[in-house]
């Protein structure tokens, strides 16, 4: 058998050193953790269930695609129910909620050339509501789990998921120029609509229903004192909506058309057409300023079924979107961590899986629930583009019948203040 040549031979043994260097370096990078729970997402829902575990003494890591700062800078919702304070309390992350949140007994609607009507919540669930932003809550949330010692694994980058149908599933990805690997008994995909946890799991398990709205919320912040209320105006040209964060922050939002940019709005224009839209004693009231932030938002109405696969848990925006007209976004996050929480906390202390696989029903159950209140409240307070003559006197015939009807004064209070969690 031939024999290969002696330099030949000590090539091929540098060559394999070298082979075996690098693969050495490559094995050592991949750097192999465990956990038992892997949170996606450190929005609101992440943030949360992390929270609540970590109380429950179930390790889990927090993995967030964005920096902190950026999280910590989103300027999102600002409504609670009574429900999610109640959860917020129970985990002991209302201190704050309860110092400078304001405590509201519903909100209101008015109506061109109509008489107005105000949603009261109190007078129909016993509970008010809670104007507290999103931002603060977020901010609240990141303390404490500072406070308990953990981190947040942020700026993370080519997130994997592998195995989620098997009793061992796993995750790898990159963080600061170091690989990852970490292994996991449950993963919760708590990362938004465009996130990456739902689109793990295979089609032929996954049903997505939805709609696409004909028009966009543009939002603006100001340093200005609000009016009482959260007040929902329809106008023939359009929805406005004035809402608040503090006694010196307000936040007002215009429907305006798909097309529309930014840059299409100055603030004067913006001021001009929002107070066209209120009556105007009401209009009087609102004190205009230059805004501090503003951003446009499509709406859209979205749930995608199952909640769950495998090991792969979803919550929040990751698993269902709807209109803000509801303020439901934040509080049906809050509810599906109530829910997984619960699951997982049976699951560690009992060994059962009972509410883990009911997670998916239980959700949905409110999550449905808060999509019709959405969908309602949507299309009756914003004119839709192009739609005909014998559809706005339906919306109209649907306002005098809520003005009429103490029933159905009740139905929207109820739905408003949100589905009881069980
Ligand atoms: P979030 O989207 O808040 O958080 C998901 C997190 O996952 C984000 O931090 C994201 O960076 C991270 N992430 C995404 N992909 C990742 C990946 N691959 N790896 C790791 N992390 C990843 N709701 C209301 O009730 N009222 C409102 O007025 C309202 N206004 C809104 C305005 C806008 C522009 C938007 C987008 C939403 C609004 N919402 C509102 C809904 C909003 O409040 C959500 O319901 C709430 O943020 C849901 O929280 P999460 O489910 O945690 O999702
Ligand atoms: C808000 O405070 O930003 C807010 C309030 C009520 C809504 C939507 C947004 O329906």
């Amino acid at each position: 058998m031939a024999r290969c040549p002696p330099e030949v031979v000590q090539r091929r043994a540098e060559t394999e050193k070298l082979l075996a260097m690098e693969t050495e370096d490559v094995v050592t990078a991949m750097k192999t953790e465990r956990t038992q729970v892997v949170i996606v997402g450190a929005g609101p829902a992440g943030m949360l269930l992390g929270h609540i575990l970590t109380r429950c003494g179930i390790d889990n890591v927090v993995l967030e695609r964005q920096s902190k700062a950026h999280v910590l800078q989103r300027i999102r919702a600002g409504v609670l129910e009574a429900h999610s304070v109640e959860v917020l309390r129970r985990w002991g992350l209302a201190d704050r909620l309860d110092a400078v949140g304001a405590v509201k007994d519903g909100s209101q609607i008015v109506w061109q050339d109509r008489p107005g009507h105000f949603i009261d919540v109190r007078k129909w669930t016993g509970s008010p509501m809670f104007a507290y932003g999103q931002t603060m809550l977020t901010e609240d949330l990141y303390a404490a789990r500072a406070r308990s010692g953990e981190d947040v694994s942020d700026e993370v980058t080519q997130l994997t998921f592998h195995d989620l149908a098997t009793a061992n599933p796993w995750l790898t990805y990159e963080r600061g120029g170091q690989s990852h690997r970490l292994d996991c008994d449950f993963v919760a995909g708590c990362d938004g609509f465009q996130g990456l946890a739902r689109a793990a799991i295979p089609q032929a398990f996954q049903r997505n229903f939805g709609r696409v709205y004909p028009f966009a919320w543009l939002g603006i912040m100001v340093q200005r004192p609000p009016i009482p209320d959260f007040t929902y105006a329809y106008h023939a040209t359009g929805m406005a909506l004035a809402a608040q964060r503090n006694p010196m922050l307000s936040r007002y939002y215009i429907q305006v058309p798909l097309t529309e940019k930014i840059e299409d709005w100055p603030d004067d224009r913006f001021w001009e057409t929002l107070l066209l839209r209120f009556p105007s004693d009401l209009a009087a009231r609102i004190q205009t300023g230059p805004s501090i932030e503003k951003s446009i938002a499509p709406l859209r109405s979205f749930v995608s079924e199952p909640m769950r696969h495998g090991r792969l848990f979803l919550a929040g925006d990751a698993a269902h979107i709807v209109p803000p007209t509801g303020a439901k976004g934040l509080n049906l996050a809050i509810s599906d961590i109530h829910f997984l929480s619960t699951a997982l906390i049976d699951r560690y202390q009992t060994g059962s899986d009972t509410l883990l696989e009911s997670y998916s029903a239980t959700a949905l159950r409110r999550v449905w629930a808060a999509e019709l209140l959405s969908w309602r409240l949507t299309n009756l307070l914003h004119p839709m583009p192009e739609e005909d003559a014998f559809a706005q006197r339906l919306r109209q015939a649907e306002y005098d019948t809520l003005l009429r009807s103490e029933a159905a004064q009740q139905a929207l209070a109820l739905d408003y203040a949100g589905v009881p969690y069980l």
